[in-house]
């Protein structure tokens, strides 16, 4: 777990959180850079390894967000750090539908053997999540020869004109920024802790809805694809009740439907699986996975059958930089990290810290609806106590406090009302506990 920048892992604060040099750098910021980006934390960051960020006045910040779920194998791994030096020094590109190059080659080999299915699997690379989506969905309409994609309620699948029409929540993603694309369907999804039926009863009558909405609203023989995260990320960690995932992807293969898992923020490790559709056994016709699969740097892929992946003719599929080689690189550097570190014993571990503490703090804190989640990626939903009314105003408050003691967390949620914990999966016990000993402070101070 050493990482060439080797900062030592540990939070230490030397100024109030933004410090002055931060302050002034926000400023150029604020003058240079588009008032359509938000923000999480007001700092400008130097250097990073693991699990901790160094900002420009010489803070050390605990990193619970991993970049939005990308360090999974920590800031700048040395594995990851060594390959993309040695690549750099090779060659920086060449675009692999110009001139092929072994990288590409490698990650798509071990993509095919990681992700879940004994079946023939083939891959696509390109550069972002937003773009693995799409093409997944490009892939099954044109395989299926049908046009209809089917999403759900909480969803979120990026910010591209298709992959806006796939997400849920309007505000921030969607607003003003339409049309948008044809053909996508939105159907129910169970969320445990807001559902208004029968708790008992929730994966059966979950899937009645949906598969009521497919059949008698859109005709299962439209449907190219049911796309899915296996645990809703941006929609607040959402855990589908057992037998939903397994529930579907059956109605899936029973009517020729390709069962799309996003893994995109749940793959490679995060949540005490490789890929979290591995916790009920379903096995996707497509995976698409982006963010941990680098260590850091862009990209994303497309795994999937292969009979489905070869369906496109030749040079349907592609892009300038999809697949970059410095990116394979990093990604066969991030591959082996997780094997030699057992990353998905360590997110296992790193869940019964996390999960303990956020159930003890929950024992305490009414103001903590629910606790959920998988490994070392757990949320909180925060709630008026006594009620279910979203509390959006103790979030922001913990968050910000816990970031002027300098801990990084993010929120999430449909509501806005949730804390999300998705610390590199390389964190130490240590620093991890340091971290939740300052969010148990911040409820303190509610
Ligand atoms: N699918 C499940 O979580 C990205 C969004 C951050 P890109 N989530 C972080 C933001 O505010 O833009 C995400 C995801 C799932 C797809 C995506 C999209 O991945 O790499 O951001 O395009």
């Amino acid at each position: 777990m050493t990482t060439l920048t080797n900062l030592p892992q540990e939070r230490r604060l030397v100024t109030a959180i933004p410090g002055p040099k931060s302050l002034e750098a926000l400023q150029r910021r604020s003058d240079a850079t588009s008032g359509g980006l938000g923000m999480s934390i007001p700092v400008i960051i130097e250097r990073a390894s693991d699990a901790i960020l160094l900002d420009i006045d010489g803070n050390q910040i605990i990193d619970l967000g991993s970049g939005i779920g990308v360090t999974t194998v920590g800031n700048a791994a040395s594995r990851v750090v060594e390959n993309v030096i040695e690549q750099v020094q090779k060659f920086t590109h060449t675009c692999f539908t110009v001139a092929p190059y072994m990288g590409y080659i490698e990650v798509c080999e071990k993509l095919n053997a990681m992700t879940p299915g004994t079946f023939k699997k083939k891959s696509l690379l390109v550069n972002s999540g937003a773009e693995a989506v799409e093409n997944a969905v490009k892939i099954a309409r044109h395989f299926t020869k049908r046009p209809a994609v089917v999403v759900f309620e909480h969803s979120y699948h990026g910010r591209t004109n298709l992959t806006m029409a796939l997400t849920a929540k309007n505000m921030p993603y969607k607003e003003g920024f339409g049309p948008f694309a044809p053909e996508i369907y939105r159907v129910p999804m169970p969320y445990p802790f807001r559902w208004m039926g029968n708790p008992a009863t929730i994966t059966e009558d979950a899937l009645e809805m949906v598969i009521h909405k497919i059949e008698k609203e859109i005709g299962a023989h439209n449907v190219a694809a049911i796309l899915i995260e296996p645990i809703q990320g941006e929609g607040g960690f959402i855990v589908p009740p057992k037998g939903f995932l397994p529930g579907l992807s059956k109605f899936a293969t029973e009517n020729g439907i390709v069962f799309i898992a996003d893994e995109v923020q749940t793959g490679f490790t995060r949540t005490g699986h490789m890929f979290a559709v591995e916790e009920e056994g379903v096995v996707p016709d497509i995976v698409v996975t982006a963010k941990g699969i680098a260590g850091g740097l862009p990209l994303a892929a497309v795994t999937g059958r292969a009979e489905i992946m070869d369906s496109s003719h030749v040079a349907g599929l592609g892009g300038t930089y999809g697949g970059n080689p410095i990116a394979c690189a990093a990604a066969l550097g991030a591959f082996e990290t997780m094997e030699a570190e057992n990353l998905v014993a360590r997110a296992r571990h790193i869940g019964e810290i996390l999960g303990g503490s956020l159930r003890a703090l929950a024992a305490k804190y009414p103001v903590i609806g629910e606790v959920r989640g998988r490994g070392a990626m757990q949320a909180i939903e925060l709630v008026i106590p006594g009620s279910k009314e979203p509390n959006s105003d103790a979030m922001n408050k913990v968050i910000k406090y816990c970031q002027s003691k300098g801990v990084l967390l993010l929120n999430a949620g449909t509501y806005g009302n949730v804390i999300r914990f998705l610390p590199p999966v390389v964190i130490s016990d240590e620093l991890l506990k340091d971290a939740l000993g300052v969010l148990e402070e911040a409820f303190a101070a509610l």
